[in-house]
């Protein structure tokens, strides 16, 4: 059990706040110490306003409240935290990024061989809300005229596909039918974890892989989300631009928002800085986390090879929905929504979901070995959510982090209190953003 350390900074102001990335701690935080035997952190702070975006800038309206937004309910959201360490999360942690107000709580462990406690600021791997990034270069992309999102993938990468239907549409909204691959990698967690670990693919053997199979629909037919769909966008980005994606990351996205805890570091398998390590669940109960931190992410690249933090998770996301990344037409394209599953819709690289107060949220969740990542928020990108658990292939504890999201949105009305169910994921949750044979019962 990690030690305890509670820190409490809830009335601080900017100047004496504790700065989860690392900044000075100020008069207005309090250490305690005690008897119990989880660690939570709690620190809230009046936040200085999104950065302006330099390479295309935008307006930006001052902080205010999301509207239309229950109040959050933030005793429920660290509970939700303490819920999943307790099935088996080492760690996971929370921030709560609400018109200019940030709110950030964590619990457990982000090392446990050196017991270290879980940092607000500590870094770690986002899966698949990399594809927000990939999806906001490409409409970036389509702003500048270099690519229409209805022309066929085959017109930039010629004889890639074997259909000449598919369109970069189709590819960011996961309705190209490519098969994908990774059900294949990842049928048997560990082993085929340890297969790829350090393993460095070309884009073109991973496209290989999927083509194996049948397609699963003809082109624009129903979602079926595959990690083939990204990793072909991410040759577009490549194509186009004629950079490595890290590149096009770092000078679109990365730079313009100043998020100084993103990277794009394939195929190296470190994560630079202070960060989580991320520890397997393996299939088998009762058998110990295996520590997947070092990684090439090789597998999924631009469809889930980033780093960041709960910080520029919401930074990045906030930016997105204001419409600072891309044109409001852009924005308007990657909100167009296909069905995908009860309560959820999927845009361009973005997903929506429906809670149950009636709020929709938008971004994206994320499961690569050993971290499980959601990002959302709210419609217009006042109210953030980031959360991590450092700890993947558990359908028990990723259920009870999606409840992260009620906490956030929909308040106390919610009942994500202490109370609330610690159920399994619904079938439609449990298929969400990772192969659907990938997914463990
Ligand atoms: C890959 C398997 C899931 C994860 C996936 N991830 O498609 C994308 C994402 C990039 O972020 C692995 N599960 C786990 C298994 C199950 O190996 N047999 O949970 O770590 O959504």
């Amino acid at each position: 059990m990690p030690r305890m350390h509670v820190t409490d900074a809830a009335s601080a102001t900017p100047a004496s706040a504790t700065d989860p990335r690392g900044r000075r701690a100020g008069r207005g935080a309090r250490a305690l110490r005690g008897g119990t035997a989880l660690g939570v952190a709690l620190l809230s702070l009046l936040a200085a306003p999104a950065p302006a975006v330099s390479a295309q800038p935008r307006p930006t309206a001052p902080p205010a409240a999301a509207a239309g937004v229950p109040q959050p309910d933030l005793a429920g959201l660290r509970d939700v935290l303490r819920t999943a360490t307790e099935q088996g999360a080492p760690g996971a942690m929370a921030r709560l990024d609400d018109g200019g107000t940030a709110h950030w709580y964590t619990v457990g462990v982000a090392d446990r061989s050196a017991g270290r406690a879980l940092g607000a600021g500590d870094r770690f791997r986002i899966g698949s809300v990399t594809k927000t990034f990939s999806a906001v270069v490409l409409l970036q992309l389509v702003d500048e005229g270099k690519l229409s999102l209805d022309a066929p993938v085959n017109r930039h990468l010629p004889g890639l596909l074997p259909d000449d239907r598919i369109t970069v549409r189709h590819l960011l909204s996961h309705r190209s039918g490519l098969y994908d691959y990774t059900n294949d990698l990842f049928a048997q967690t560990v082993s085929g974890f340890e297969a790829v670990r350090t393993k460095v693919f070309t884009y073109r053997q991973l496209v290989d892989l999927s083509l194996r199979h049948a397609r699963t629909t003809d082109p624009g037919g129903a979602y079926s989300y595959s990690n083939t769909n990204f990793v072909v966008a991410g040759m577009l980005i490549e194509k186009l631009t004629g950079h490595p994606v890290g590149t096009e990351y770092q000078r679109r996205i990365i730079e313009p928002l100043k998020l100084r805890d993103t990277f794009y570091v394939h195929p190296d398998t470190a994560i630079p800085g202070t960060h989580a390590r991320g520890y397997l669940t393996p299939d088998a109960p009762a058998t110990a986390l295996v520590d997947a931190t070092r990684q090439t992410v090789s597998w999924a690249q631009s469809a889930g090879a980033l780093v960041s933090s709960t910080h520029d998770l919401n930074t990045f996301l906030s930016a997105v929905l204001r419409g600072q990344l891309t044109s409001a037409e852009g924005l308007e394209q990657m909100r167009r929504w296909v069905p995908a599953g009860t309560g959820q819709a999927y845009g361009l690289g973005l997903r929506r979901r429906d809670l149950s107060c009636g709020v929709s949220v938008y971004g994206h969740t994320g499961a690569v070995q050993g971290y499980y990542t959601y990002a959302f928020a709210s419609a217009d990108g006042r109210r953030s959510l980031s959360a991590l658990a450092n700890t993947s292939n558990s359908a028990r504890v990723h259920a009870t982090m999606l409840r992260t999201l009620d906490s956030a949105f929909c308040g106390t009305g919610a009942g994500t209190g202490t109370k609330a169910r610690k159920g399994v994921a619904a079938p439609h949750e449990r298929a969400e953003d990772t192969a659907p044979a990938t997914v463990r019962e």
